[in-house]
């Protein structure tokens, strides 16, 4: 039986025949609260109605979380575990698919060795199922091969965050103080269509006098409001960083007591900086000096002010120095650890947080834990009941696991709540490396385009039909409620990695018979580490509109602002960014002269898997095209609604024009929600961050011609 959950303090919510229960949207990091409506008698999904009294978003919801109902009791979910025979999916018992995986496992073990497994995870899942997918890896199968999609979100803004300020939580401040800045400085961020309900924080801010600037080489719907839209070149933010910085240095805009007090390598990075003059910084960026400088001085001049980034910034083969640029400027204007200002990332995914501290990571264990420290294995270990010497060594990036399965290594993927067939970079390289495997399994509860590839696919619960937490964008965590049963015979993805590792003979280190036992194993986990979750209970949660790690024990009232008194680095300080000026790993050329970037429609959702199923987002926008400026269109004698055929050295597409001014006009770009022939990640650039080890989706050398 499904529960009647509403928050209390709700009124008159309850329709007719209808239950409503209190949960929040399974897309984005924004996580907005809302109540998913219920029909009694059929225990069917109906409807939505957003949550007024949630203080993070207030009532609003975006296109894509008043249509997410609509796919969990889609026509076209999973209900029976699939299996590939001669080329077709035949629907199997449990049985019979856990028989095939057992069988398969533990033969491709002896014959190739325990790391002949591996595991590819995602974070659209709870902290619970998160937290578990680096424990089945590593209990379970024993493989070291493990990482997830965060790999390609966030894991620069973790990199950058952990060198500038010892700890990678995505905001330093709760987001309804945003009302209270003065200043946004925004870089690489479409906040109006990727998270678009920040943007009433940013309204109300500018009713009382706030200023924008928007970075970015195009003018979105959110440049369009900005007061000053820095129209970069793709790949050049560590120059424009620099060259903001060398304004408030030589000016006088450095808040020196707190640079002073709380930071370090103030002098390496005013040499750094010195070299980037407005005029410098112009000739490499692309913006004009007046721009810079005026985006100087407003920044400089505001007494609070936020500096917030996403992927434009951070998906770059220099996406952590970018980070720490960024950040930088923050703190060269001592705004963080302060009431309405500080330094954010916009989280990507809705658990993108929770998701990427807690163990699903090649090198990290639960907690941020990392694998490679001695003591934070024997503390796991401990509490996951292994001996210290039987956990796996770290693995390697999301990326690299595809270098590994090219090289015979890595014989076979369990793919959980992921799609990189649509979402990896260089996807011929992927297809090709599903290809090579000697035994795939998918988690998916659609047949996505990786599930495809897959010899087995099982079947899993959406977020409506199972409970457990995850962390929003600011670093609340908050609680996901059950909904309704399970549909056909899906089961919750922590229930089917229990049942394999129990195949595997693991089973003793997975006794759990609901989600709360694996969450208190999990808050154990965490205590102690840099993402403490051990004081939060879901009482707690309940209770208090959510919890802000960290949060050590249950009377600590969990830390909304971060860093006030000192940073997460060994001496309490934090680390300036001297960062000299590097190009991305494509620029421009010859036979590829024009730059191709990626990203997001506020319609679709990632790879599309679950927008492209909901009728109403697909009238909005049915298929890719590429936003190109009138002035490049002409030269290729391009109309509107034409088609053009894309080359770069990875791949080819072809894609309608949609002629636009609000592009760079060296620059095109693409959305990337479409699989197979519609993917543009055929074209992009698998350069990976030396740190992060996040591919450059952001920037690529192409070449144009026109389909006649
Ligand atoms: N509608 C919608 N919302 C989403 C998602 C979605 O798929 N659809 N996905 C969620 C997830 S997982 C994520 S990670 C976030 C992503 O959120 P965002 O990062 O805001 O989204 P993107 O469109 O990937 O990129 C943002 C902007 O970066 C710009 N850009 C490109 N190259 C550069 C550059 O070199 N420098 C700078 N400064 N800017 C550049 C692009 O023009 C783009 O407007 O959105 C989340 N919300
Ligand atoms: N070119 C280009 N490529 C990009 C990006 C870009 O900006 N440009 N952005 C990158 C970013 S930021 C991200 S986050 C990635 C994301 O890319 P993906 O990791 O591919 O993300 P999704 O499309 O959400 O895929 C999730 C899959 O899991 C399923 N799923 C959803 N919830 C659950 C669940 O609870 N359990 C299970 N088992 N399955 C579930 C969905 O049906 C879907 O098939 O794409 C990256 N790729
Ligand atoms: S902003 Fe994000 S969390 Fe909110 S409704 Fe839209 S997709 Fe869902
Ligand atoms: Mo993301």
């Amino acid at each position: 039986m499904t529960q009647f959950v509403v928050k209390p303090g709700t009124k008159n919510l309850q329709h007719r025949g209808e239950k409503l229960i209190t949960t929040h949207c399974c897309y984005c990091g924004m996580q907005c609260g809302m109540h998913i409506r219920v029909n009694e008698k059929s225990g069917k999904v109906v409807g939505v109605e957003p949550r007024y009294d949630w203080p993070v978003t207030m009532g609003k919801m975006c296109p894509k979380g008043v249509t997410a109902y609509q796919t969990v009791d889609h026509e076209e979910r999973i209900k029976k575990p699939l299996i590939k025979k001669n080329g077709q999916f035949v629907e199997s018992t449990w049985e019979e698919a856990l028989d095939l995986i057992e069988k398969n496992y533990k033969k491709l073990q002896a014959e190739h060795g325990q790391n002949a497994l591996s595991v590819f995870g995602g974070v659209s899942m709870t902290n619970e199922k998160c937290y578990l997918v680096g424990k089945y890896a590593r209990v379970a199968l024993g493989t070291r091969f493990v990482d997830y999609n965060g790999r390609f979100c966030m894991s620069s803004a973790a990199g950058g965050f952990m060198k500038t300020l010892g700890i990678d939580r995505g905001s330093t401040l709760p987001w309804p103080e945003l009302e209270h800045t003065d200043c946004f400085f925004m870089a690489g961020s479409n906040t109006a269509e990727c998270h678009p309900t920040t943007i009433q924080w940013l309204w109300r801010a500018r009713d009382k006098g706030a200023k924008m600037i928007v970075a970015d080489p195009r003018e979105t719907p959110t440049a369009r409001i900005a007061d000053v839209h820095l129209d970069l070149k793709s790949g050049t933010d560590s120059a424009l960083a620099n060259g903001i910085m060398h304004i408030l240095v030589s000016e006088g805009y450095v808040d020196e007591k707190y640079v002073n007090e709380r930071c370090n390598n103030y002098e390496e990075l005013q040499r750094s900086v010195k070299e980037f003059t407005p005029e410098r910084t112009a000739q490499i960026t692309g913006v004009s000096v007046d721009k810079i400088v005026k985006a100087a001085h407003i920044f400089g001049r505001s007494p609070r002010s936020v500096v917030m980034f996403a992927r434009g910034v951070e998906q770059q083969m220099k996406g952590v120095d970018n980070v720490s640029l960024y950040t930088s400027m923050a703190l060269l204007r001592g705004q963080i650890g302060k009431f309405a200002s500080g330094v954010a990332t916009f989280t990507g995914q809705g658990n993108g947080q929770g998701g990427r501290e807690h163990g699903q990571k090649a090198d990290a264990l639960p907690g941020y834990r990392k694998i490679d420290n001695p003591e934070h294995v024997k503390y796991v270990s401990s509490v996951w009941g292994i001996k210290p010497e039987d956990m796996p060594k770290a693995g390697v990036s999301a990326y690299e696991m595809f270098d590994e399965i090219q090289r015979g290594n890595i014989r076979s993927m369990h793919v959980i709540c992921s799609n990189p067939a649509v979402s990896a970079p260089n996807n011929n390289y992927i297809w090709d490396s599903f290809k090579k495997l000697d035994f795939m399994v998918v988690s998916d509860f659609f047949l996505s385009e990786t599930a495809e590839f897959a010899d087995v696919v099982l079947p899993t619960t959406t977020w409506a039909e199972d409970e457990g937490t995850t962390t929003n964008l600011e670093g609340r965590v908050i609680r996901i409620r059950k909904v309704k049963e399970p549909i056909g015979e899906a089961k919750t993805d922590w229930e089917i990695m229990q049942l394999i590792a129990e195949r595997m003979g693991k089973g003793e280190f997975f006794p759990y018979k609901n989600v709360p036992e694996i969450y208190e194993e999990f808050r154990l986990a965490s205590k102690g580490g840099k993402a403490d979750y051990y004081g939060i209970t879901y009482d707690r949660i309940e209770k208090e509109d959510g919890v802000f790690w960290p949060c050590p024990s249950e009377d600590h009232p969990g830390t909304p602002t971060m860093f006030r008194d000192s940073f997460g680095t060994p001496d309490g300080k934090a680390n300036l960014a001297a960062v000299a000026w590097q190009e991305p790993g494509e620029v421009p050329s010859k036979e590829f002269p024009h730059t191709l970037t990626t990203g997001r429609v506020v319609f679709h959702y990632l790879s599309g898997t679950q927008t492209r199923r909901t009728p109403f987002l697909m009238e909005q926008c049915p298929e890719p095209y590429a936003e190109m400026h009138p002035e490049l269109a002409s030269r290729y004698a391009l109309q509107d609604g034409d088609f053009i055929h894309l080359e770069t050295k990875r791949g080819e597409m072809e894609v309608k024009v949609r002629i636009t001014k609000a592009i760079r006009e060296d620059h095109l770009f693409i959305p990337y929600h479409w699989g197979k022939e519609l993917s543009v990640n055929k074209l992009t650039s698998p350069a990976l961050d030396p740190t992060s080890r996040m591919p450059e989706f952001k920037v690529a050398a192409v070449k144009i011609k026109k389909v006649l």
